[in-house]
């Protein structure tokens, strides 16, 4: 497949060693492919042309590993990427995986686990830190609650704060060159989750000591989980300059978290996301937050990673056309021109400005009788997905 498609350094795509390193167990059923080692999934994504890897504390290090035993896996995971040239930009703590996490990590009941949680937290902030990652994620699966009966969430919010704020101070004060991102999800594995979209979390931030530090990661299931467009989600964080990592993958909406190879489900939406973030020249890593089939072996693990980088490219190439497509941007001109009917022009308030408007006879029925010719305007676009403009 050696083509336009390609994946490159440059694109910046990379995989949580989580993802393509998944064995496939789900509630229902045991693994299907063999659990790989760090190292062999860091050789893996370099076949595949990734640019980098991500990881929990965990993934790398087993949370019972003795001293000596994590010296060695990080020393081995370092000679692979100096071996492969792939890098770590991001790193994450696994705050949901354990039982005593069961009730939650920064907003448990219990103040031993919510301790817990921030030393567990800044290891692995050391640990990250230590392997290179700028980017630092929070996905705070278990922070939430089954019954309200058991938390009251004024409290809990209370609790998420106090626990984000002394990270925050903590990375200051170990001069960490660091940012934090936070990852909405509004259920699942607990039966809601706090701070259930991006949205929530870009308004919460606000409320940190440190909001400069810390933006969003948002991923395509979760927003899609919600029922919500991820794109206008993508856009009100860019828009805040709280775009700091994004989990690409594909989900149906009204399902449980599917975490589908990114783009293979939501063929329009997914190009109007990848089109926002080429338009508005997104710096940022595109991590595939997601993994292959329960069907496929490692072989088929490959082909879910090369497919997730590929169609990235693929929409990239479409949003190209797409911006370049004389009759679509004909249409959009003529919507944006200006009316030329003597409208005053409303920007910013003056008085001035208010006076004339407040003076002005408007035409409401000519304004509701105008096609606006979103239907071309749509099936051109789809004309353009679908390959035949
Ligand atoms: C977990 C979750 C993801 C998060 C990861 C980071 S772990 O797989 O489903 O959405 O991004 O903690
Ligand atoms: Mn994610
Ligand atoms: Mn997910």
């Amino acid at each position: 497949m050696a083509d336009a498609y390609q994946p490159k350094p440059e694109h910046r795509f990379t995989f949580g060693l989580w993802t393509v390193g998944n064995p496939g167990r789900d509630p229902f059923g045991e693994p299907v492919r063999p659990v790989l080692s760090p190292v062999e999934l860091v050789h893996l994504l370099a076949e595949v042309g990734a640019y980098g890897v991500n990881f929990h504390d965990n993934d790398l290090v087993p949370i019972d590993a003795a001293a000596a035993d994590r010296d060695r896996i990080v020393r081995d995971f370092k000679a692979a990427l100096a071996d492969t040239g792939i890098t770590v930009p991001m790193a994450t703590t696994n705050l949901f995986g354990d039982p005593a996490f069961k009730d939650g990590a920064f907003t448990s009941n219990d103040a031993r686990v919510r301790a817990y949680a921030l030393q567990k937290t800044m290891r692995a902030i050391d640990l990250g830190v230590e392997l290179g990652a700028k980017v630092y994620v929070f996905w705070g699966g278990r922070e939430g609650v089954e019954t309200d009966a058991s938390k009251d969430p004024l409290e809990a919010l209370k609790r998420y704060r106090d626990g984000l704020n002394f990270l925050t101070h903590y990375v200051k004060d170990r001069k960490y060159d660091l940012v934090f991102a936070l990852e909405a999800k509004p259920n699942e594995p607990r039966h809601d989750i706090y701070l259930p979209t991006t949205g929530s979390f870009l308004a919460f931030i606000e409320t940190l000591d440190h909001p400069e530090m810390v933006g969003v990661n948002p991923e395509v299931a979760h927003e899609h989980m919600s029922g919500l467009n991820f794109m206008h989600a993508i856009a009100q964080a860019w828009d805040a300059k709280k775009l700091f990592h994004i989990d690409l993958n594909d989900q149906a909406f009204g399902r449980y978290d599917q975490d589908l190879r990114f783009g293979s489900h939501s063929i329009k939406s997914c190009f109007f996301l990848v089109k926002f973030l080429e338009d508005v020249g997104y710096a940022g890593m595109r991590h595939f937050d997601s993994h292959a089939y329960r069907t496929e072996d490692v072989e088929g693990v490959k082909d879910f990673a090369r497919g997730s980088m590929r169609s990235y490219l693929l929409y990239k190439e479409k949003a190209r056309r797409w911006n370049e497509d004389k009759e679509i941007q004909g249409l959009l001109k003529e919507l944006a021109a200006a009316p030329g009917d003597g409208t005053p022009d409303v920007g910013r308030y003056s008085a001035a400005t208010a006076e004339k408007l407040a003076g002005h006879a408007f035409d409401r029925k000519a304004l509701g009788a105008r096609g606006l010719k979103y239907e071309r305007l749509d099936q051109l676009t789809l004309e353009v997905i679908l390959g035949v403009r």
